[in-house]
């Protein structure tokens, strides 16, 4: 997940609301608050930590606080003591005279640098790894329960709520357009649309008549569950229909977040390239579907659509994959016949919930009626 993006300070604005401010501060606490929108500009400062985590070419990491400004470098071939959190020691020589402290990754000869091989899977600056890994798991247990509460709502209406995720342009809004257009008099659509800046979207959306929320996530790269169940509060989604959420145009961060959706739908346009599972693959394992988008444009392209399929399969062996196009229309019955399927479930879900209930209901009037019986 990204704490290195700024997402952590997003300036969040869902549609006809005030600007919500959440503050990240470097000890990983955060704070929360709303401006009225006649508030004007402010800025907040926080001091420096001066406290480095290096992750060797090895994947080991290991952990030192300075207490002065960190702007020091090596000594061509010194070695330097490192000190870890259990006490012990160890030295190494640096290759590069120039290499300064504040980069946390050493590279030894040609080799590629890797931050993500510590337990964070992550870098960040002045952070430790251990204290990375502590954040992540407070934002993704505060976002999972929320999640968890949209999707009870969810199914209670019996709303098939998918989560549309893919790099920016791949196509997600123009499918959206075509989906909406094509299941109109058979399922009612609604659309949470998710991007850092503009409502562009949500107009394209509400010009085929169906209802549509922007949340612009500011300098946020990925919606969370809490910005949906404000929009779905706003929206109130019609029961046994379908809500779609296309997330702000990003194949890393919206990976993590879960929104309460019953699927995620990852978009990828043959214009990407091939090779796109296996350098995202978070976005290709946490999704059901992957949409191969442009279809109509393969004949122009070197796209090999066999070794992309190969590669999406590599990560996630039960994704299931449709080629479509949404400007000529290939492929997109497949598409309708997968939500329509989906709305089906969700439906029939409702509806047994319902039954479960009613059944309860008649046996606890049976129970009172023979209670009450002299
Ligand atoms: N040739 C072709 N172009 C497409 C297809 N689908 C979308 N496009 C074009 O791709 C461009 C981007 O489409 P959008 O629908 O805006 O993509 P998006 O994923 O919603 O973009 P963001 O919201 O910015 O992430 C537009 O110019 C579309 O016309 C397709 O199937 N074939
Ligand atoms: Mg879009």
């Amino acid at each position: 997940m990204c704490m290195t993006c700024g997402c952590g300070t997003s300036d969040v604005h869902v549609e006809g609301g005030g600007h919500a401010h959440t503050h990240t501060h470097p000890d990983g606490s955060t704070h929360s608050h709303v401006h009225d929108p006649s508030q004007g500009a402010h800025d907040h400062v926080h001091e420096a930590v001066h406290e480095h985590s290096h992750t060797h070419a090895d994947g080991t990491v290991h952990n030192h606080a300075h207490a002065h400004p960190h702007d020091h470098s090596h000594a061509p071939a010194a070695g330097e003591m490192h000190t870890h959190a259990d006490g012990t020691t160890h030295a190494h020589a640096l290759h590069d005279p120039a290499h300064a402290h504040h980069d946390p990754a050493h590279s030894h000869g040609a080799e590629a640098l890797h931050y993500g091989r510590g337990p964070a899977g992550n870098s960040a600056p002045g952070m430790t790894q251990s204290r990375l890994v502590q954040i992540e798991r407070d934002i993704l247990s505060k976002n999972d329960g929320i999640a968890q509460r949209n999707r009870a709502t969810l199914a209670q209406r019996g709303i098939f709520a998918l989560n549309l995720v893919s790099s920016p342009g791949s196509g997600k809004t123009t499918l959206l357009v075509r989906t909406i257009e094509r299941l109109a008099g058979r399922l009612q659509v609604a659309v949470i649309e998710g991007d850092q800046q503009t409502s562009v979207d949500a107009e394209r959306i509400r010009a085929t008549g169906a209802p549509a929320l922007q949340i612009n996530t500011g300098k946020g790269c990925h919606l969370d569950a809490a910005m949906v169940e404000t929009a779905l509060q706003r929206l109130a989604p019609a029961e046994d229909s379908v809500l779609m959420v296309e997330n702000v145009g990003n194949l890393v961060c919206p990976a993590a977040f879960d929104l309460g959706e019953a699927r995620k739908v990852v978009v990828l346009s043959v214009t990407e390239g091939e090779d796109k599972p296996l350098k995202y693959p978070d976005m290709f394992h946490a999704a059901s579907l992957l949409l191969l988008n442009k279809v109509d444009l393969l004949p122009y392209l070197s796209f090999d659509v066999e070794r992309c399929i190969e590669y999406a399969r590599r990560i996630n062996p039960s994704i299931e994959i449709l080629q479509v196009s949404a400007t000529s229309g290939a492929g997109l019955d497949a598409w309708l016949a997968w939500i329509e399927a989906g709305a089906h479930a969700a439906r029939r879900q409702r509806l047994d919930q319902v039954a479960a209930l009613q059944q309860r209901v008649a046996e606890l009037e049976a129970q009172v009626a023979r209670l009450q019986s002299p």
